[in-house]
């Protein structure tokens, strides 16, 4: 099947922008500070020069933030999709099993999401496995500490060129 340029949504293949939005939930602003047995020694300063380089490698840039405001992170999904970003990763955070609002924001994204854990949420508390955004996700990554976010960067930039060669006309 010969599929065209516009995609089944609406935004077209040319339309879309080279960026891609890392989001971050709360307390995450604190990374590197405290628990570093579970989250590393490495700070969200270091998580954005990572993304960044990681990005750049394969052509994109990066618009990196973190809230420890359910809202404002909704509003910054709303954003990425708005101005057509490439993809989203994410790592909601507490917000992981309590988000609908999250949720249902990513299920408007027509870009592909990826969820990232610096943890191993599954070899964790129970409660932490249980996660409204995967629901949204493309792919999850966790449990390769801070390495997880340049993971998802390399995942989402291969989802984009898959897609751009499958709607070449
Ligand atoms: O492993 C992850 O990345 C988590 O998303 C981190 C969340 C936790 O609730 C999830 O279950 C797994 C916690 C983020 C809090 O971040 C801190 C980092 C350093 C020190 C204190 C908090």
């Amino acid at each position: 099947m010969t599929l065209s340029r516009r995609q089944t949504t609406g935004v077209r293949l040319s339309q879309m922008s080279k960026i891609i939005y890392v989001l971050n939930g709360p307390s995450l602003n604190l990374l590197g500070t405290r628990q570093p047995e579970i989250y590393g020694r490495s700070t969200l300063a270091d998580v954005e020069k990572l993304c960044c380089a990681t990005a750049e490698r394969y052509g994109f840039a990066v618009e990196f933030r973190q809230s420890n405001y359910e809202g404002a992170i909704v509003d910054w999904i709303q954003e990425a999709q708005a101005k057509g970003a490439a993809g989203l990763v994410i790592n909601p955070a507490g917000y992981t099993t309590t988000s609908v609002a999250i949720l249902d924001a990513l299920l408007t994204m027509e870009a592909p999401v990826v969820e990232v854990h610096i943890s191993n949420i599954h070899a964790r508390e129970p409660f932490r496995r249980d996660s409204y955004v995967s629901r949204a996700a493309r792919a999850v990554v966790c449990g390769f500490g801070i390495e997880g976010y340049a993971l998802a960067i390399g995942g989402l930039a291969t989802m984009v060129a898959a897609t751009q060669s499958r709607t070449k006309d």
